[in-house]
């Protein structure tokens, strides 16, 4: 099976892009055929400034590595090396209407928190990510419950230019961690977890301790003092149930019976040091690794040359499909 994914270089990698999507690369690396990807041109959409977005996108990388992508296992590279992934995009964005794109939630919620820069690139953030995704044949993309509206379009854009220039594209699935396909945010556990909505909101992985112990003990719980999972009555404590049962590897079930005596502040403290504990060799590995850039930019050559092995075969058969006049 082949597996494609991406992360944007937007921030620290937080819990929710770990528990989602990241951890779950990992595992698939083991088994089947991977390619990942940094995908700073989608970062641009939001993140406009020259030296973050190159800090960013080399942090990001790091950051894949420190929590056990291993590069003989998958491949790994930087979207903008590989060119195929705009030129795809453009053709896609001639076959997408806008109106599909006007309905997207991730349109909705980001035009929302940047009034002032509401750009193209927001609109047509999801025909780019489809190119990146199909390009590469893949059968399953792991992603979180957030990323699936924009499978979906996905999928609709390869029925699309199947039917319209003969069969070229798979149509990729999506595959969802259900448990973990949607971590909240600390401060309002009705939203998801996300960098945008500030330090408090989120954990990352690279979180000193006394940091991870501040924000869990700060995290909007709800009323009452039992640990029970019931998300729609308990969202505050049932997404920390959700972050402790996926650390610790205990059902939910196991959780709630191991606090069953226990009141908040309890429980808190205890998901603090589970964090703690499980987030520590993730922190020092990304120190380590700082310092081997030439190492990481012989991943990255590596990385973009095998994934532009496989992007260019299918930009040849997607421009000969179009009635692109060939260059001799
Ligand atoms: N809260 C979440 N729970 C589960 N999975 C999540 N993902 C993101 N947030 C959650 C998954 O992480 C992968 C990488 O996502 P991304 O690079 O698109 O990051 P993002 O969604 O932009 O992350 P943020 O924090 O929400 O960033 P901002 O605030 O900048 O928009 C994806 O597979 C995603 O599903």
């Amino acid at each position: 099976m082949r597996i494609f994914s991406g992360i944007q270089p937007t921030g620290q990698m937080h819990i929710g892009n770990y528990l989602g999507a990241t951890r779950n690369w990992v595992n698939l690396q083991n088994e089947h055929s991977c390619l990942y990807t940094v995908v700073d041109l989608h970062a641009l959409t939001t993140l406009q400034n020259p030296k973050e977005l190159h800090d960013a996108s080399f942090e990001k990388v790091v950051e894949l590595l420190a929590i056990g992508l291993d590069t003989e296992r998958c491949a790994l590279f930087i979207q903008s090396h590989v060119k195929e992934h705009t030129e795809l995009a453009w053709i896609f964005n001639t076959l997408t209407p806008v109106a599909e794109l006007e309905r997207m939630t991730q349109f909705k919620d980001k035009s929302k928190k940047n009034k002032k820069n509401i750009n193209a690139g927001l609109l047509t953030y999801p025909v780019l990510m489809a190119a990146d995704i199909l390009l590469y044949q893949p059968d399953k993309i792991p992603v979180g419950k957030d990323q699936v509206q924009h499978l979906e379009l996905t999928r609709m854009i390869a029925r699309k230019f199947n039917q319209q220039f003969g069969h070229t594209f798979k149509e990729p699935e999506v595959l969802l961690i259900e448990e973990a396909a949607k971590i909240m945010s600390l401060e309002d556990p009705k939203k998801k977890m996300s960098k945008s909505d500030g330090p408090a909101a989120y954990i990352s992985l690279f979180e000193e301790p006394e940091a991870i112990r501040k924000k869990v003990s700060r995290a909007t719980t709800d009323t009452g003092k039992e640990i029970r999972f019931n998300p729609a009555k308990k969202p505050g404590i049932s997404n920390l149930i959700t972050i402790y049962s996926l650390f610790a590897e205990e059902s939910v079930h196991d959780v709630e019976k191991k606090f069953a005596d226990k009141g908040y502040a309890a429980f808190k403290k205890a998901t603090a040091e589970l964090l703690i504990e499980k987030l520590e060799p993730f922190r020092q590995k990304k120190q380590e690794l700082f310092k081997r850039e030439l190492y990481i930019q012989e991943i990255l050559k590596q990385g973009a040359k095998r994934a532009r092995s496989i992007a260019e075969t299918t930009m040849q058969d997607v421009r000969s499909k179009i009635g692109l006049l060939l260059p001799n």
